[in-house]
């Protein structure tokens, strides 16, 4: 743990005492002249402002408080660091989901289930029925890619590879595969999309914004919680004006600022999977994040679990 900084003594512990002397006058000097020591104006302008006071004509003595005293000295006394907000969930409804689907991405686009899937030789961007799990239509990726993050804009679905450095682009109705791909520097891992186009993880702390036509980068954040980088980030939804980020290998999902790369808040999904097994614990984790803003419902499921969830969330008590 990093230790707490320690400020020199400053001169404000008097101030209460003489607030409460009889001699309200003395005490005032003495603060004023303290407080010009510290070049201070902010406590200069608090200690001297005196309700109904005016510039001119018989000066009234400045009346200082103890609570007045008091605020100032806390102004000047760092605070301890707010606490990141977490919340936790509760399960509204369970879908089944394919144990097969090594799940990289999921979507809820035009009042419909997506999913891609990863590993290589068993890469998909899938349809599916939310309800009984089936996929209704999906198409394979070249067996050497390593499929990865999904997103739609502009009736096209972008799905990320690994390694290779290219996107595959479908028709969002039909699934039908463009002809060309578009090319990224680094690893692909999540996708999601926002106003300003697509924006990516590459499994750093590092979130892209990206220009769809031709994946032009537009700008990039750092991902921060309390000044720490967060390092993994992998799946992507954008949520009510949030990147909401699943930390990779592990039951937290980072909502995230976008503007400035702050971690708003953390969702702990610990639990979610209950009872229920998988086959490679260290692997098959927690990574599946869609959002249906219509219905406001949040989904989110693991790489080849054997349920999607509907879940909703709730602030977690201390
Ligand atoms: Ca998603």
């Amino acid at each position: 743990m990093k230790q707490t900084q320690t400020h020199p003594p400053i001169p404000w512990s008097p101030v209460s005492q003489l607030a409460a002397s009889p001699r309200p006058w003395l005490g005032c000097a003495l603060i004023l002249a303290s407080v010009a020591c510290m070049g201070c104006a902010e406590s200069t302008r608090t200690v001297s402002a005196t309700p109904g006071g005016s510039g001119g004509g018989a000066v009234t003595p400045p009346v200082v408080t103890a609570s007045a005293a008091d605020d100032a000295a806390q102004a000047s006394t760092p605070k301890p660091k707010a606490k990141t907000p977490v919340f936790t969930y509760k399960v509204v409804k369970r879908y089944p989901h394919d144990r097969g689907a090594y799940t990289q991405g999921l979507l809820w686009y035009d009042g419909k289930l997506f999913e891609s899937t990863g590993q290589r030789g068993e890469s998909t961007i899938r349809h599916v029925d939310l309800e009984t799990g089936k996929v209704l239509k999906k198409r394979d990726l070249p067996r050497q890619v390593f499929g990865e993050g999904l997103a739609a804009v502009n009736g096209l679905f972008y799905m990320l590879t690994w390694k290779v450095g290219q996107a595959f682009l479908y028709d969002t109705k039909t699934l039908r595969p463009l002809s060309y791909t578009y090319s990224y520097p680094g690893e692909g891992w999540g996708l999601t999309t926002c106003e300003e186009g697509l924006v990516m993880s590459n499994g750093t702390p590092t979130i892209r914004f990206l220009e769809p036509k031709g994946m032009k980068l537009i700008r990039e954040i750092q991902v921060r919680d309390q000044g720490q980088l967060i390092d993994e980030l992998n799946e992507l939804e954008w949520i009510d004006g949030e990147i909401w980020a699943n930390v990779w290998k592990s039951n937290r999902v980072a909502r995230i600022d976008p503007a400035t790369g702050k971690v708003n808040a953390w969702v702990d999904m610990t639990g979610l999977l209950g009872n229920e097994r998988v086959a490679m614990p260290d692997e098959e984790v927690l990574n599946g994040i869609a959002y249906d803003e219509e219905g406001k419902r949040l989904f989110m499921t693991g790489k080849r679990w054997p349920f999607l969830y509907h879940v909703e969330l709730s602030p977690k008590p201390n």
